[in-house]
């Protein structure tokens, strides 16, 4: 059977584990025989975006080219994951309008910031919170959580195997 494009969309706080369960979900795909493609800070803002920072108008273009992106790599067939932030709920809609309906898949990763922030794999939000990094995430610039995410995963509760294999199991009508 061919598979269907699809673009699995994950939000969610900085050090929330959107890139992990990414990941994870690619892995069970690529098991699964579908042809897939992630895309994260790694691929996409170390290059295509590595002109534009953390301000709420680079943030917007971040969005707007990822989703572009997604949107090529979709008409080719491939089920796209994307991991980033992407903390505000207009641009989420724009890409959800961009593509065709029900081709994006949105997903919560909801980490509580506490939760995130006692992580700190980074130590970006104790340069946050020290006032060393500008404009980050959940300190001192918004993130605006979905209302209506098409799936959600608690990272509290889950593994990051866990929370793939729901997001998997989740989707499988789908692929
Ligand atoms: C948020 C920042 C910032 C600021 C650098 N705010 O945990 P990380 O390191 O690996 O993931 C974060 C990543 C966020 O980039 P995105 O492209 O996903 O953001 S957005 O969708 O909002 O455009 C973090 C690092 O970059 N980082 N500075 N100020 N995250």
């Amino acid at each position: 059977k061919n598979q269907k494009p699809l673009v699995l969309w994950f939000t969610g706080l900085s050090g929330s584990g959107k890139s992990t369960i990414a990941n994870e979900v690619e892995i069970g795909l690529k098991r699964m025989n579908r042809h897939t493609f992630l895309l994260d800070g790694d691929n996409i803002r170390h290059g295509l975006n590595k002109d534009l920072g953390f301000t709420d108008a680079d943030r917007v273009e971040n969005i707007r080219r990822i989703g572009e992106v997604a949107k090529l790599m979709a008409d080719a067939g491939l089920i796209v994951l994307t991991a980033f932030i992407s903390p505000f709920r207009a641009e989420r809609q724009m890409v959800r309008d961009m593509l065709p309906d029900g081709e994006l898949v949105e997903i919560f990763v909801d980490t509580p910031l506490e939760v995130a922030e006692g992580r700190d794999v980074k130590g970006l939000y104790k340069k946050a919170r020290e006032g060393k990094l500008k404009n980050f995430t959940g300190i001192d610039s918004p993130y605006e959580a979905p209302e209506r995410p098409d799936i959600v995963v608690n990272t509290v509760a889950m593994t990051p195997a866990e929370a793939a294999d729901y997001i998997i199991k989740a989707i499988g009508q789908r692929i």
